[in-house]
Order: C-alpha cells, then sequence, then structure tokens
C-alpha cells in the first residue's frame, strides 16, 4: 500500500515535470513554475530523481532579479490558460527584473533555504548535493538580504507582504478584513481558473477584483518596494511568511557552516535571526486567542484569526516551550475535533470557515507536512502522527488533489477532493512523509 502510493506519486510528479527543466503545480489549472511549489516538490524529487530536485531549484534561482527578489511565478511559456499572465504582470517595469524570464512582480514564502537543507537530508551522495549547494546558496542568501532591506520600513525583524497571493494562502478570510478597507473598479478580465475547477472552490470574482487592484498599484510604481511600502492598500506582516523565512535562515546558517567561511554572511544572517525571532514573539503572539496572528501594516492592526499558518511558528521553533504548549491546545480545541482531519486551513469555529473554498477551511498538505515536523520537533509525537496519517488518508481516498475537506462526514458519498488534480506538492511531500 504505502509502495503503491509512492508510485502513483511519482507518476504525478513526473506527468508534471516539463521540458524546461520544472514542475507544473497542477495540469491546466497552474501551467508554469510557482516559487513555494517548487521548493516542496524538490523535496519529494529529491527521493527518486537528484537532477531533476536539482533542476527544479536551478530553473527558479535563474529568474532572480538583480537586486535578489525571486518572482512568485515564472512564465517560461506563452500558454494562455492562465489568469492573469505576464502581459498583465509585467515584470519587465521594475528595473532590475530579470532580463531572461518574464515573471510577475510579487514574491511568496522563502522555502528555497530550507528546502536546500532538507535535499542533502533526503540524498545519499551527501558529497554531489553539497556542491550544487555551493553553487546555488548565495542566490539564497541574496533573495534574504533582499528581504531585509527591501520588505521592513520601520526595521523590526519582520518582513511585509504586499499582496495575499504573496501569502500563498490566497483567499484565507484573515484578508477579508483588508478588503472591506478597499473599494476596487469593477475589472473586466475572463477567469481561467473557473474552466478547471468547480467556481464554488475558487475565489469570487469581487475578490479577484481588489487582486488585479492591488496589482495595478505596485505597476503604476514600477514595482518599486519602498513605492509599494508607502501606498499599497495591502500591507501586511503574515506569521507564515516570516516563519518561513525564519526557518530558511537558520538552514543557510547550518550550511555555510557545513561548507565553511562565509563569516560575514553567517553573522549577517544570525543577527537578523535573531531580532526576527523576538519581533515574531512579540507582535505577532495574540494572548488572549493563544495564537500567532497576521499584522494589518498598513491600518496598524492586528488581524485577530486563527488560521493555520498561525501553526506555523512551530516547524520554524519561533515559540518557547510553554508558549507552544498554549499553541496547540488552541489547535486542539479549535481544530482538532473526532470529526475532523487535521488541519483545517481556517478556523472551523469562526463563521468565515468554508470546508471546501480553498484556503478558506480545506485542508492542504504542505500545511501538514510543515506541521507534521513542528510538532515533532517540540515532542507532539501522537498528534504528529495524526497529522501525518489524515494527510496519508486524505490522498489515499480521494486522490492527490489541491485540497481536502476537513469534515470526516461531508454526508456526500461521492467526496473527492478540492481544486487541481494531479497536484504536484501533494504527491511530493506525500512521498516526503512516507520514506
Ligand atoms: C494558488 O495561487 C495561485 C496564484 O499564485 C492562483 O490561485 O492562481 C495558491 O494556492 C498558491 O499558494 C500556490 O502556490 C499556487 C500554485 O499551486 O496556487
Amino acid at each position: 500500500m504505502k509502495e503503491n502510493l509512492i508510485h502513483r506519486a511519482i507518476d504525478v510528479l513526473d506527468a508534471n515535470f516539463q521540458e524546461g527543466g520544472f514542475t507544473i503545480p497542477s495540469k491546466g489549472l497552474y501551467p508554469f513554475q510557482w516559487k513555494w511549489d517548487s521548493g516542496f516538490i524538490a523535496i519529494g524529487l529529491a527521493h527518486y530523481n537528484t537532477d531533476h530536485a536539482k533542476k527544479e531549484i536551478e530553473t527558479l534561482l535563474n529568474a532572480q532579479w538583480d537586486n535578489g527578489f525571486i518572482p512568485h511565478i515564472v512564465f517560461h511559456t506563452d500558454d494562455d490558460s492562465y489568469f492573469p499572465g505576464h502581459d498583465f504582470h509585467r515584470s519587465d517595469l521594475h528595473p532590475l527584473s530579470s532580463k531572461k524570464y518574464k515573471s510577475t512582480g510579487m514574491t511568496q514564502p522563502p522555502v528555497t533555504g530550507f528546502v536546500l537543507q532538507d535535499m542533502l537530508r533526503i540524498v545519499e551522495d551527501k558529497e554531489d548535493m553539497l556542491d550544487f549547494i555551493k553553487g546555488q546558496i548565495d542566490k539564497v542568501y541574496d533573495n534574504h538580504v533582499y528581504f531585509y532591506e527591501n520588505r521592513d520600513p520601520q526595521n523590526e525583524g519582520l518582513v511585509y507582504i504586499y499582496h495575499n497571493w504573496e501569502s500563498g494562502t490566497d483567499n484565507s478570510p484573515v484578508w477579508d478584513d483588508i478588503w472591506d478597507t478597499m473599494n476596487p473598479p469593477e475589472y473586466t478580465f475572463e477567469r481561467k481558473d473557473t474552466t478547471h475547477v468547480d467556481a464554488s472552490e475558487r475565489p469570487s470574482k469581487r475578490e479577484y477584483d481588489h487582486y488585479l487592484y492591488i496589482i495595478d498599484i505596485a505597476k503604476q510604481n514600477n514595482y518599486d518596494d519602498a513605492k509599494i511600502a508607502e501606498l499599497s492598500p495591502f500591507l501586511v506582516q503574515d506569521p507564515l511568511f516570516n516563519a518561513m523565512l525564519i526557518k530558511s535562515n537558520q538552514a543557510l546558517i547550518e550550511l555555510y557552516e557545513i561548507i565553511g567561511g562565509n563569516d560575514d554572511k553567517i553573522t549577517y544572517l544570525k543577527k537578523n535571526q535573531e531580532r526576527s525571532i523576538a519581533a515574531f514573539n512579540q507582535k505577532l503572539w495574540d494572548a488572549e486567542l493563544g495564537a500567532y496572528v497576521h499584522y494589518d501594516l498598513r491600518n496598524n492592526t492586528p488581524i485577530r484569526h486563527v488560521s493555520s499558518s498561525s501553526f506555523s511558528p512551530l516547524f520554524a521553533a519561533i515559540p518557547s516551550k510553554e508558549r507552544a504548549e498554549v499553541l496547540v491546545n488552541t489547535m486542539m480545541e479549535r481544530f482538532g475535533g473526532d470529526d475532523k482531519y487535521l488541519c483545517a486551513s481556517f478556523d472551523p469555529t469562526n463563521d468565515r470557515f468554508n470546508p471546501r473554498k480553498y484556503w478558506r477551511g480545506p485542508v492542504w498538505i504542505n500545511m501538514n507536512w510543515m506541521l507534521y515536523r513542528g510538532l515533532k520537533e517540540y515532542g507532539y509525537t501522537d498528534i504528529a502522527e495524526r497529522v501525518k496519517n489524515d494527510s496519508i488518508e486524505l490522498v489515499e481516498r480521494d486522490g492527490f488533489f489541491e485540497y481536502f475537506d476537513c469534515r470526516k462526514d461531508t454526508g456526500d458519498e461521492t467526496r473527492k477532493g478540492y481544486g487541481g488534480d494531479n497536484f504536484s506538492w501533494s504527491a511530493a511531500l506525500i512521498i516526503d512523509l512516507l520514506k
């Protein structure tokens, strides 16, 4: 059974691997290379095809801009089955953008640092992988410098995101409070996602108006970070995004220590690591909710909702033992009932929870993978095992879908997963969980 699932996962990944040396997240729905998808995918690939794993990361990093920025989508082809494409995003507006690759002008959670470390953990030929890492690591370092120098206008140790697509958790109910502060124009455009996936499982047209409007403001300012910090109606310190940066930062420190030399870089990373963790615990912890929350930097207010992003700091060793205990209790009380699979992407006790709609409730395998690792690290072995087994059960029963219903009883015998099918990171991370 286990071997069979691994074989099926490998088939998914192989079918999604493209000639250009990267893996699409899901055929039809997502036909290009996505930043954080590529990272998770490389972890799966490292278990059975080291060349593809290396290629995945190399291809992504080739699209890096001269200021260290790594875009969220690299448009390797002219495929028009996705909206908005490169002609809407116009990365060429930024003076330091890649001249070779068309991309978006926004980024995604910085997973690449810890991915390199995981690739080293997984492969047998450590020396060969270390050689590869030596050739790539400075690009990831430059990316972290980019974040610290350009995405932290008040020099707090926490970086901002300026778009919900940068968070990776696109239509999370967390953003609803921000949409309430905006009134974008009604755009005329042709959605492509809803031709691939049932519209009830995707964001609404009005939500897309908000998404496009924020990009328009960034474009009017040629994707200039300082201008975006000043003008974007969406400016958020996201616990998931910052936890990924902290996790990757730690990985870079440890990898540079193995490589040797690079003392100046290690010093820089350590300095930022310390102040980031301190700021994270100070600013993003909500004692009343017993969870980490997002902070709306534009409107100067915490966004007081619990989501799966609230638990991601466990993966980055951010909470103290005591705080981790409070956090895990919150998770089990709100998300962990016997009638549910762990872990819903949004608080099931909240009115905004929707078990079928994308990031508004369903279970995501990448979030579960991080949660599993974090829980294990803090000694919550039983809960970690439950997260792992729930993930495997869902994929085994429903297929390698993009997201899954967290309710054990949906009242629907013909249930399946939601969103895109043959979804790459679901396959990649199941391989890692099963190995
Ligand atoms: C989803 O986001 C894209 C935009 O980036 C979309 O809806 O078109 C998100 O789940 C995101 O986290 C993910 O990286 C991407 C590709 O799988 O799809």
